[in-house]
Order: C-alpha cells, then structure tokens, then sequence
C-alpha cells in the first residue's frame, strides 16, 4: 500500500527472491509474480500498465525487453552489485530509475576470494581428494605453489576490489593494481591496462563488472604477460575473460593455475576446464551466505520501500543519476 496516497502500488517481481524481501514487499505492496504464471505474455499485457515498480534478479536476464509492457514503471530494483543484465540507460531514458545492492557483499566476496586464492595455490580441494580416496596410505601429497613472494594484481579497484586488497596486505605481498582511473591515496601500483598488470604481477584477481565494456578484457595476450607461473583468480564475471584463450593457456602451460567462481554459461561448465586437475572451480558463490544474501535481499525491498515512501532511491546505479537529478521531493514517485 502506498501510504501517502492510500492506493495499492502493484509491484512485479520477475523471479524468486529469499523469503525476507517476499516479506517485506507483501507487507507493503500488491506484488505480482511472473514466475508463478502459466502464460506469462499474457500475464504481462492484463497486469502491465498498473506496474510501478520492478524487483528483479540476474537470473531473469535482460529485463528491458519487457518495459514497453510496464509504461508506468519507474524503478528496476536488482539483486546482485552487478546490473549488466539492466539497460540502465534505456531504462534512464524511459525515467526509470534502477538500483543495484552494492556494499553488503563486499566482505563476503573478498574473503571468497582469498579463498579461492589460497585454495588454488595450496591445491586444497586436491588435498583433500588425496586424502578421501586413500591415496594417502600410498604417499604424501606433493609440494604446491606458494603465495610468497608473489605480486598480486588486482583488475578492479573497486568496491570489492579494495576489500581484497586490504585482506592481501595481511598476507605481506606487493599488490598492484589496473582500472579504468588511478586513485589517489593508494598505496599499490597503477598500471596503465590489464596487459600492463599482467606483466607485473605473477597472480591476478579479476573483479571488474561484466557487460560490453570489459568483454575479454583478460585475453590470451594478458594471460601471456602474466606468464608459466602465474595463477588466475576470477571472482568477476564469465564475460571478462576469454574463456577459450584461457582453456588454451591452462592445456599448454601458458599460465600455471586458475580459480574461478564465474564462467561463460553458468551453469555449464566447458568439459575441458573440467578436466584440469591444476583448477579449483566454484559455482557462482562469492556473496553465497546466509548473512549476505538476506541483507542483499533486504536492500532489493528497501530500495522500493524507500521510493515508494517519497525518499528517493538508497543505491541507484551511476546511470540513474539523470533521471533523479531535477527531481523534488515531491514528484520523486510521481
Ligand atoms: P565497483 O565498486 O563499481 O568497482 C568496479 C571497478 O572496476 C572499478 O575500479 C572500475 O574502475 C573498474 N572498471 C570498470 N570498468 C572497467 C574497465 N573497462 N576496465 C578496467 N577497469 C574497469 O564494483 P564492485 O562492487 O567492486 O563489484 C565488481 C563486480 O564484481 C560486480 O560488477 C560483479 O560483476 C562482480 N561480483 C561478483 C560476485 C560473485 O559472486 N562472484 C559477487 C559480487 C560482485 P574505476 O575505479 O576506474 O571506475
Ligand atoms: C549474486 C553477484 O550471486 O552481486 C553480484 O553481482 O554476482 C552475486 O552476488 C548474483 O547477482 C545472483 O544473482
């Protein structure tokens, strides 16, 4: 119900959220779930035009296909930091404003990928396959790759980026860095492109948002750079890297190891990424605990509940600035 107006705000909802958000929407809204529906054009055309607002995941994909049918939506609030299943700026020219979850995650995703790292390096899940199949009783697991003495460069300084610097500092390495600006008052190296860093650094956490932008931004030449002894980490996105090149790199011993959490076309897995021992593969959980995902859940609902209150947005994404600038208080949920 919007309050103010004594009116019920009908809200579509394209896919499952976790049971704190369906709480929080249900208490204020009249929400609509396209999911449960058998038809869902069908659907869409009957209930569209009431449509206010939108709570979307990554897992529906592209959601601008279905704005024409929702002429008065005026916010996208999405689950998940990274929003590049969203046209924001279509969206911007339609005067919708879209808000992603960003901040409540970082810990979680950056403390995912010192895990990653240390697992990959260490070869934990190997260990403990050597263990469990009794290979043990044969001999001792053989000497691993190491973090010391290596330089670690991390592709995105970014919210998450510097959240993984900062757990890096703790482990005594030398930590460099590439985006798109160098920031100042930060004590790592810049390198002028990803290449560049590669070169620099013989492990590379990758932590940059997907989207056209940074399409195989880690190519085969990048991977070239980062050299026989080097160790890839993407906790990113499948899109960053060119996961063919890497494929190649790995069978022909371009680069020494990888851990990944993202891949091209989740949920499937090249068979050929599969077959390689020297690869610590996880499905797609950097922000996957309990404590993370609720309060992800909650900002998708607090995002709604706040512009539907009059209070504008709490995190719209860069692209919505357009739209909110020149907007009053008043007219901020016309
Ligand atoms: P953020 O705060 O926006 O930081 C992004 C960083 O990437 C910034 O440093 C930015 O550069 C840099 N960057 C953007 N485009 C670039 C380009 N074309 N070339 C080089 N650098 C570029 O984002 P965040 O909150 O840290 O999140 C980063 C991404 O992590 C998300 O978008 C998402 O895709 C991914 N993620 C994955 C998981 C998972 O479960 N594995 C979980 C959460 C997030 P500037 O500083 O120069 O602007
Ligand atoms: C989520 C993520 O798992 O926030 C992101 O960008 O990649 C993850 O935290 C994903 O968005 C789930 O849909």
């Amino acid at each position: 119900m919007n309050e103010a107006a004594g009116v019920p705000v009908h809200i579509l909802q394209t896919t499952p959220l976790l049971p704190i958000a369906d709480a929080l929407l249900k208490d204020r809204f009249t929400v609509h779930r396209l999911w449960e529906q058998e038809d869902a054009a069908r659907y869409l055309e009957e209930i569209g035009p009431g449509i206010r607002g939108i709570a979307t995941t990554h897992q529906f994909g592209a959601v601008n296909r279905i704005l024409d049918q929702l002429p008065n939506a005026r916010i996208i609030s999405s689950f998940g930091v990274g929003y590049e299943h969203i046209d924001a700026e279509d969206a911007a020219r339609r005067g919708i404003v879209v808000t992603n979850t960003p901040d409540v995650l970082d810990d979680d995703v950056a403390d995912l990928a010192l895990a990653l790292t240390l697992a990959t390096l260490r070869q934990i899940p190997q260990a403990d396959r050597h263990v469990r199949s009794g290979r043990w009783l044969s001999g001792p697991y053989p000497l691993t790759p190491t973090l010391r003495g290596r330089t670690v460069g991390i592709l995105g300084m970014g919210r998450i980026g510097k959240a993984i610097a900062r757990r890096f500092e703790g482990f005594g390495v030398d930590i460099a860095y590439h985006a798109r600006h160098r920031q100042d008052g930060l004590g790592y190296a810049y390198h002028d492109s990803a290449v560049a860093l590669a070169a620099a650094s013989d492990l590379l956490v990758v932590i940059v948002p997907g989207g056209a932008a940074t399409r195989h931004l880690v190519d085969m030449q990048v991977l070239n750079a980062l050299g026989p002894q080097g160790v890839l980490i993407n906790v990113a996105r499948g899109s960053v890297m060119d996961e063919a090149a890497l494929v190649e790199a790995l069978e022909e011993g371009r680069i020494l190891a990888a851990g990944l959490d993202v891949y091209q076309d989740e949920p499937n897995v090249p068979a050929r990424l599969l077959a390689m021992d020297q690869l610590v593969l996880l499905p797609h959980v950097g922000s996957a605990t309990v404590h993370t995902r609720n309060a992800m859940a909650r900002l998708v609902a607090d995002n709604l509940l706040s512009w539907f209150g009059g209070k504008g947005p709490l995190t719209p994404v860069p692209e919505s600035r357009a739209v909110l600038e020149g907007m009053t208080h008043s007219n901020l949920i016309k």
